[in-house]
């Protein structure tokens, strides 16, 4: 193998890992439980562990929903595990889902 095919390879490799690391929504979902969950304005209050992503510690707080569709399945007292971040000045959850 010559130099350049080797850089070439190296390159490949190296690529897939880039966007993840990149983007901050590839944090690990953080656990939590939904304390109150309001459907009209799509915010969702909820007990939280840590975020590193946030610099935040655990606490209770309310966020906002990226999309209403995603609180469909969900209820007061349901863990989940969700995904949260600053999105356009507020806080957002940008993924959800109950915990198993
Ligand atoms: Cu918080």
């Amino acid at each position: 193998m010559n130099r350049y095919a080797f850089l070439a390879l190296c390159a490949s490799l190296l690529l897939p890992a880039a966007p993840a690391m990149a983007a901050p929504e590839a944090a690990a979902p953080t656990d939590g439980v939904i304390r109150r969950l309001d459907r009209a304005s799509g915010t969702v209050t909820i007990t939280h562990g840590e975020l590193p992503n946030l610099n935040m510690g655990p606490m209770t707080m309310s966020f906002k929903a990226k999309t209403p569709a995603m609180l469909k399945s969900l209820k007061e007292g349901d863990k989940i595990r969700f995904r949260a971040a600053e999105v356009k000045g507020e806080l957002t959850v940008t993924s959800i889902e109950a915990a198993k």
